[in-house]
């Protein structure tokens, strides 16, 4: 097994150019976000049956919501507390999590996220005594998940999830590569939990290929996990790439695991709360729906997987993880999720080669950053902003249901929605800086699609909120400030009254 993890992983970059973050584990990475006041902890007594959902969703309707950390909550026989909104619209918990600094802009998260983003470090293996995971372990009928105060979160929701702030390892059987999925999770019983995994995703795939083989697909999944491997277990990678080298290269170290007692699959050695257990070929039980992302209800109630629960592994008092599914900004889905798909989207346009892209921007109010791409750009020839249109549109990390992808001067920062509305009201002219693209990667989650039979095929737009490039030399100066101007005034700033510093300008008249 040892062997196993070390073979798999192909080394891509080593991580020399960073210091590893911080902390170990959540308790650790908590322990920041409440030195920097971005925690609160509810101990009053709180129903895990919706009114834990609708604290934290009312608690995140501001942008500035803590995290949320709930320690007695109805039901619990498990002395657990539950954390929601660990990262949410926050980039200041984003960037704690991967070791930024957390007052850098948006802007400049995008940019440091893609180089952390790019490193790799294979997991390490560590004993079973040293394991953390393994302060509590318990087998078979010992097991009862129903004393975990696991939330029902919307009113129409099917059950009590376990399993939504989570990461599910699978097995490829043919290479030993290990997927980090997140995957939502339903208690079904005592040892029986419900796992939805959509088409094409490869915890699907790998469960396919063990059940061709006629083989029982081994799970192991973490209700409690730290930031960064819930957030690797959310984007996409390679199917043969496992997200433990990507979540090792972001945090500058080895991930951590250790053995299981059942399954050949490892466990994630500072967990929270860990399951081991197995998909049977025709084992399932009816699953959903859930309140989604989009902020509505997904797909109807159906069949799916149920995993067999084998082994549990717990820290006491665990803490699960637990991820509201809303609109922005109470969507846990939120800025981390923006930023990485930023990074990606950037990573894409430059392996293409095309010049001249400045700058990308999914914002999180778009559906967790999957409907609205922005990209800034120097125009550099006659049809250029048309092709980093249809570039953006089309690559690997933007394609997925994106619905607006507006191309902006490089001028307008993407992540200022106040300068790229006014470049959309300035710069672009329906009549002639719109595209349309039909049939496109989307998904059955997207509500506008109606009849549902339709789905989920989904459609395009290219907006070009660029100047004209056959006018350019002639379209209208911008009003910007003379830099001597802006210098002595800014100089005076503070002696003029204004306690915050002033705005960083950076374009200036020119005569
Ligand atoms: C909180 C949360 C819940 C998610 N729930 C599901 C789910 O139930 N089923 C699913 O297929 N994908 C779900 N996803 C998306 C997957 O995690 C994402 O597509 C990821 O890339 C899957 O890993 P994979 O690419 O290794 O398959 C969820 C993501 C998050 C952040
Ligand atoms: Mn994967």
């Amino acid at each position: 097994m040892e062997q196993r993890i070390a073979e798999l992983s192909s080394p891509v970059a080593s991580a020399k150019d960073g210091a590893p973050v911080n902390w170990r584990d959540l308790r650790d990475w908590m322990a920041l976000i409440e030195a920097h006041g971005l925690l609160q902890r509810i101990d009053k007594p709180v129903d895990a049956d919706e009114e834990l959902a609708a604290i934290t969703f009312m608690a995140t309707r501001r942008e500035d919501a803590p995290a949320l950390l709930f320690e007695n909550v109805s039901g619990d026989r498990a002395s657990a507390c539950v954390l929601a909104n660990m990262l949410g619209a926050s980039k200041e918990r984003y960037a704690l999590a991967v070791g930024l600094d957390p007052d850098l802009s948006v802007a400049d998260m995008i940019a440091e996220s893609r180089r952390i983003m790019n490193r790799r470090i294979e997991p390490v293996r560590i004993p079973k005594a040293q394991a953390p995971v393994n302060e509590i372990v318990l087998r078979e009928n010992e097991i009862d998940l129903t004393a975990f105060p696991a939330p029902k979160f919307w009113p129409a929701d099917g059950g009590r999830y376990i399993g939504t702030g989570d990461i599910t390892l699978t097995a490829q059987p043919a290479t030993g590569r290990i997927n980090v999925g997140c995957y939502r999770q339903m208690l079904q019983g005592p040892r029986r939990v419900s796992l939805y995994c959509s088409p094409g995703k490869h915890g699907l795939l790998d469960r396919e290929a063990w059940w061709a083989q006629g083989k029982p697909c081994e799970v192991v999944a973490a209700y409690g996990v730290d930031p960064v491997l819930f957030m690797l277990a959310a984007q996409v990678f390679g199917a043969k790439e496992s997200e433990f080298d990507v979540a090792g290269g972001i945090m500058g170290r080895p991930i951590e695991l250790t053995e299981g007692e059942y399954v050949s699959l490892p466990i994630p050695a500072h967990a929270e709360l860990v399951i081991e257990g197995l998909l049977h070929p025709g084992d399932t039980a009816p699953e959903g729906p859930l309140g989604e992302f989009t902020g509505y209800y997904g797909r109807e109630r159906s069949p799916q997987p149920v995993i067999e629960v084998k082994a549990l592994h717990s820290r006491r008092s665990p803490i699960l993880t637990a991820a509201l599914m809303a609109k922005y900004p109470s969507c846990e889905i939120g800025a981390y999720y923006a930023i990485m798909r930023s990074a990606r989207i950037l990573d894409d346009l430059e392996r293409i080669g095309v010049p001249g892209v400045i700058a990308a921007y999914a914002h999180p109010a778009a559906a967790s950053g999957w409907g609205i791409v922005v990209v800034s750009m120097q125009q550099q020839y006659a049809g250029h902003a048309a092709q980093v249109l249809a570039l953006t549109a089309q690559c690997p990390a933007a394609a997925y249901y994106t619905k607006w992808i507006i191309a902006v001067d490089d001028d307008v920062d993407p992540t200022d929605f106040n300068e790229v509305l006014w470049a959309l009201s300035t710069r672009c002219h329906p009549a002639e800086d719109i595209d349309l693209l039909r049939n496109t990667w989307s998904t059955g989650l997207d509500p506008s699609q109606f009849e549902s039979e339709r789905r989920p095929y989904g459609s395009k737009v290219l907006i070009n909120a660029c100047k004209p490039h056959r006018h350019l030399k002639s379209f209208p100066a911008s009003t910007l400030l003379r830099r001597e101007v802006y210098e002595r005034v800014a100089a005076r700033w503070a002696e003029l009254g204004f306690s915050e510093p002033p705005p960083r300008l950076t374009t200036f008249h020119r005569d």
